[in-house]
Parts: structure tokens; C-alpha cells; sequence
């Protein structure tokens, strides 16, 4: 079925699901690592032109080929490439295209691997970084230079939910010759489309909102045209960071669901937030969805709905947060977001623990900062667990 014209939920169902399979309903699982040549000849086409088959999983899958078709078609773009995780997505992006000598700009508070494999890994090999705040396009067009391959923003970021203006960073990036990537995984396609903002490659950690369901850890690369897909595609398929066809299954799967989950969590987040925002112990609280949040023009410009994820300043610092850790019992205390089931964590006792104060508060994670992952159960329920464990502190 040609699924270009129609709207979103139908593609989430749809796209991508090109090839015959038996009629099968759903993209089987093609567990296999290798494939079968019809002969030599048929082998030596398959290398050359890959519309003439498929050769080895690491390369291409059905399973996997029907989930890139899916993607590559929410996000509008001309190709997708799936990787083993979001990190997977993440390095081999970097790989390809940054060279010795080429200078990296990005938002001081994307996610911190994302930032910690520049800085102790890549500069060993003579890339230089800049992470700044890239909500300041003044700071941006300032910290740009001719060396500037790469501008890499993560918007709304993880966990601080600030938002970069993504237009006007394509604009800066391209009026000095450099690529936007934009980590687009708090949103998901559903409620922002870089691609079509004017970014060059938009990521995902599939391991959030697109699967959805906390059972798979993935990535993908979505270009926005040919002449980047092909030099990242290769790229990743030699550093091995491919995905499994069972884990492309899964996410096919969860992605069937990504519009109506979006709206039941946003939803539960907006009720919640509303809450919070009211509570005494609660110092202030940034949700997109709130009139007191500060970027609302930002918001209202470039996203199609505010998300599931909000971050809190609990009153009484790191002691308050651990008490709330402790005492929630409907909310899963764990790391990882955009799931069915909502999640909480508290960064300064748990995975910036390690980090020294000054350098917490200079990322914008404060002692008593909480960050939720609205799932979707009732809110009502969500709410009241909040509150006995408030009630603890
Ligand atoms: N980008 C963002 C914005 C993320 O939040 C994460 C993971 C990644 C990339 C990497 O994806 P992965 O390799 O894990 O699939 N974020 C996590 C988090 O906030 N807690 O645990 C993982």
C-alpha cells in the first residue's frame, strides 16, 4: 500500500510494511543471520544493488528494512538506519562524520553519554567540542566556527526540558557549512519532526517513547537525504552497532501504538503537572504543557504537543528527593523513559551522583531535582502515590 498521502496514526500502523511476507498481517521476524543466493550471479547483483536482495543481517534484514521504512516515513525523511541502541545511533553518526581536527558544538545538558563519548573519546582522535547553552541562538552563533562540522542539539533536553530552536540552528548551522543533528527522542515523531525544521539527521533512543514498553533497548538514524544516509549506513554496518530482527519486531510493534499512548500520557502529564505546580513542597516544576513554563513560544513554534516528561525541584534538597524515592510505590524508581509505566528519578543521588555539586548545578541538575516519566495508568492513581510519599518527606 502506498502510504506517503496518508495522516500519522495510519502510517504508525503502515509505512513500512512493503513486502509481501506470505500475506502475513504483521512483519514476521526474520531470525536469520545470513541469506541464501539464488547463484553466483544473483550474489554478485545483491552486492551491487541492494533492491536485488538480501545478504547478511548486519547489512540488511526484512524485519529490520520494514522498521526503517516506517520510521524514515514519520519523520519525513529519505532513509533510516537502525541501530543496536540509542548510543549505537548516536556514535555512528559521529563517526561519519566527524574528522581529525573538526570542531563539535552542542547543548551543555544532552544526555550525558552523548557528551561524555566527545569528550573522552573522540578528542583522542583530535575532535574538539563546545557544549553551551543552545537555548541562547546568540551564544550559538557566537561559539560557531569555520571547523564547525557538527551542530548537535537534544530538544526538549534530558532532564533539564529545555528547549533549542531548531530552525533557527539549521539556519546557523548551514550558513557556515555545517549538519544539525537533533536527538528528537523526548518527543518522538509524533510531536516533533526536525527534519522538516530543516535539520540534516534526526536520532531516536527507540528505547523510549517510539517502543514504548520498556522491553527493548535501540536506536535509529533518519537522514534527511541521500547523500548523508550513505555515508552513515556503511559506516555502522562496519562498526557492527546493527539491530536484531527481534528487536525490530518489538519496536515495529510498540510503534503500532506510539499516537495513543502519546495522548493518554500527555494527558495523565498535564493533570499531574497541574498538581504538582499547586503542591507546597514542590519548588517549581517544568512542564511544556504549563502557561508558567518559559520557553511557551519556543514550544508552541516547533512541537505538536508538550510530552510525558516533566522535571521538579523538590523543597529540602538531596534528603527530600531519597525520601521520595523511597516511598513511591506506583511509579517504578529506575532510570530509562517514555514507557507505558511512569518512572521516576532523582539525578543527584542516582546518575549524576557521581558528578561533583559544581558541576551538577552547572548542567542544570539541582539537588532537588526529580524527573517523571508519565505512563499510562490513571492519573488519579499517579497522583495519590505522589501524595503519600510527599507526605513522607
Ligand atoms: N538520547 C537521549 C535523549 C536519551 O535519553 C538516551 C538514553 C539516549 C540518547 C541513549 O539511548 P540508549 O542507548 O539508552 O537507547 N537515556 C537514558 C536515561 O535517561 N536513562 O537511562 C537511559
Amino acid at each position: 500500500m502506498e502510504t506517503k498521502k496518508l495522516n500519522f496514526d495510519t502510517k504508525l500502523i503502515h509505512a513500512g510494511h512493503y513486502e509481501e511476507h506470505f500475506g502475513s498481517a504483521t512483519v514476521p521476524i526474520y531470525q536469520t543471520s545470513t541469506f541464501a543466493f539464488k547463484n553466483a550471479e544473483h550474489g554478485a547483483r545483491c552486492f551491487s544493488d541492494n533492491k536485488e536482495g538480501y545478504i547478511y543481517t548486519r547489512i540488511n534484514n526484512p524485519t529490520i528494512k520494514a522498521l526503517e521504512d516506517n520510521l524514515a516515513e514519520l519523520e519525513n525523511g529519505y532513509g533510516g538506519i537502525a541501530t543496536s541502541s540509542g548510543m549505537g545511533a548516536c556514535t555512528s553518526i559521529y563517526m561519519a562524520l566527524l574528522d581529525k581536527d573538526s570542531h563539535f558544538l552542542s547543548t551543555s545538558s544532552v544526555y550525558g553519554p552523548s557528551r561524555s563519548v566527545i569528550e573522552n573519546h573522540f578528542s583522542r582522535f583530535g575532535v574538539r567540542s563546545t557544549f553551551i547553552d543552545t537555548s541562547d541562538l546568540e551564544l550559538v552563533k557566537k561559539s560557531i566556527r569555520p571547523d564547525t562540522r557538527v551542530l548537535f542539539i537534544e530538544t526538549p533536553s534530558n532532564p533539564t526540558i529545555q528547549l533549542t530552536d531548531i530552525r533557527e540552528c539549521a539556519k546557523i548551522a548551514h550558513d557556515n557549512g555545517s549538519i544539525l543533528v537533533v536527538d528528537n527522542t523526548f518527543s518522538s515523531p509524533c510531536l516533533q519532526n526536525p527534519l522538516d525544521m530543516g535539520a540534516d539527521v534526526v536520532f531516536h533512543s527507540l528505547t523510549k517513547f517510539i517502543n514504548g514498553h520498556a522491553d527493548v533497548v535501540g536506536g535509529i538514524i533518519i537522514t534527511k537525504k541521500k547523500e548523508l544516509y550513505e555515508k552513515i549506513r556503511p559506516l555502522m554496518i562496519s562498526m557492527g552497532c546493527n539491530m536484531d530482527p527481534h528487536q525490530a519486531y518489538l519496536v515495529l510493534r510498540g510503534v503500532k501504538t506510539l499516537g495513543i499512548r502519546m495522548e493518554r500520557s500527555q494527558k495523565n502529564a498535564m493533570e499531574i503537572a497541574e498538581w504538582l505546580e499547586k503542591h507546597p513542597k514542590v519548588e517549581w516544576i517544568k512542564y511544556p504543557g504549563l502557561k508558567s513554563y518559559k520557553q511557551q513560544n519556543l514550544f508552541k513554534k516547533q512541537m505538536k504537543g508538550p510530552g510525558a516528561m516533566m522535571s521538579f525541584e523538590l523543597k529540602g534538597g538531596i534528603e527530600a528527593g531519597k525520601k521520595l524515592m523511597n516511598s513511591v510505590k506506583v511509579a517504578t524508581l529506575a532510570v530509562s523513559l517514555g514507557g507505558v509505566e511512569t518512572l521516576i528519578q532523582h539525578p543527584a543521588s542516582m546518575t549524576h551522583s557521581g558528578l561533583s555539586r559544581q558541576k551538577r548545578e552547572k548542567a542544570g541538575i539541582t539537588d532537588g531535582l526529580v524527573r517523571y516519566s508519565v505512563g499510562i495508568e490513571d492519573a488519579g492513581d499517579l497522583i495519590k502515590d505522589l501524595e503519600q510519599a510527599f507526605e513522607k518527606i
